[in-house]
């Protein structure tokens, strides 16, 4: 059945151009449709830094940025991970694989201690269906993957300079380490120039640059989850960072939920899909989670289309009992964003989001194909 509708889109697909050609030719000189082309972004070099497992958006916003890929919007360099479970790594390997991607590196961050609980959903690696995995993928524990420093630094030294954008959605553990690592046979850089040579954005869901309401409905400051987690690694990160951060506060997800129909009706292209199962393990529908990690892709991969608005620059500090405090200045690095408050702008980032997440792999990169 899944060839067959895969096979239908197709159809539809390519039917579209046709139909719509007389109608923009019309509406559209042909110069203008000529400089549109011309116009075109090359994909964004993207690294994911996640702490895959412990919350399902993580798995939503790497579906996403497969999406973006196959639309040529975005290419994956490497995938870093801050759980410190050896099962993250395997799970994150699934996604890649089902995604036909199987080969992107992958980094892991060994014995830092945060978060050493296997997960809600990572066990989705583990699943086999009459002694095969459901998901097939070769990188079967985080013991067998290099760190992410190395991975990050062979990364960086690979790439063109202040080309790289990296979406980090975890802890800062990854990065504060590949910040203070020395020059080694990789590249003669250390961490910080390399990193400050070669990455042009980081956007990052940390922190909270709103009043949110604690357990009783009371406004207040918030201790966000990311940064509790490694207060000491995020305020290297803000220390060490010399490329601008844009800041996804605790806010945004959650002001923008994830609607639990999607994970049910959106992902039945495949008889088994790893993003539905992930969600559903970590916490079954009917419930619409915050979209925290898909925010920092959407605005990473697509910064000129509107979906949110953006604070003035500034600088973001991080105290010892993990509040960060946005402070305006012409000079600062830091940017953070701010939800559209009109709530047809909020329902159409809403929707990118869905239809991003649950975008069917490209049949053309090999995507996961099994028929039922
Ligand atoms: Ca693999
Ligand atoms: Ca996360």
């Amino acid at each position: 059945m899944k060839l067959f509708s895969i096979c239908q889109a197709i159809v539809s697909a390519s039917l579209l151009p046709r139909l719509l050609l007389p109608i923009l030719a019309v509406a559209i000189p042909a110069t203008a449709m000529l400089k549109t082309a011309e116009a075109q972004d090359p994909p964004v070099p993207l690294i994911f830094d996640t702490d895959m497992g412990n919350d399902c958006d993580d798995a939503l916003a790497l579906a996403m940025i497969h999406a973006l890929q196959s639309r040529k919007e975005c290419e994956l360099l490497a995938v870093t991970i801050t759980k410190d479970h050896e099962l993250a790594a395997p799970f994150v390997d699934c996604l890649n694989t089902f995604y036909g991607r199987g080969n992107i590196p992958i980094g892991v961050c060994r014995n830092s201690g945060k978060t050493p609980d296997a997960g809600k959903y990572n066990q989705v690696a583990k699943i086999t269906d009459d002694g095969k995995l459901r998901f097939e993928h070769d990188l079967l524990s985080g013991n067998n993957a290099p760190t992410a420093v190395e991975v990050l630094r062979r990364t960086l030294a690979q790439a063109k300079d202040a080309s790289v954008v990296v979406v980090q959605v975890g802890f800062s553990t990854n990065l504060a380490n590949l910040l203070a690592s020395p020059a080694d046979a990789i590249h003669p850089l250390s961490g910080r120039e390399l990193f400050a040579k070669k990455v042009k954005l980081v956007s990052i869901m940390a922190g909270a640059f709103a009043p949110i309401p604690n357990d009783q409905g009371v406004l207040g400051d918030h201790r966000e989850y990311n940064v509790a987690e490694d207060i000491s690694s995020i305020k290297k990160l803000v220390e060490l960072c010399d490329v601008p951060i844009l800041w996804s506060g605790f806010e945004i997800g959650l002001n923008l939920t994830y609607p639990h129909q999607s994970i049910l009706q959106d992902y039945r292209y495949v008889p088994h899909h790893p993003v539905a199962e992930a969600y559903i393990a970590y916490i079954p529908p009917p419930h619409d989670r915050p979209t925290w990690d898909l925010t920092s892709v959407l605005a990473a991969v697509r910064p000129d289309r509107g979906y949110f608005e953006i604070s003035k620059p500034g600088t973001v500090t991080i105290t010892d009992d993990a509040i960060s405090r946005f402070a305006e200045n012409p000079q600062g690095k830091h940017r953070y964003l701010i939800l559209k408050p009109a709530m047809a702008m909020a329902e159409r980032t809403r929707e990118a989001l869905v239809q991003l997440s649950s975008q069917p792999p490209n049949p053309s990169s090999g995507g996961n194909q099994r028929s039922p």
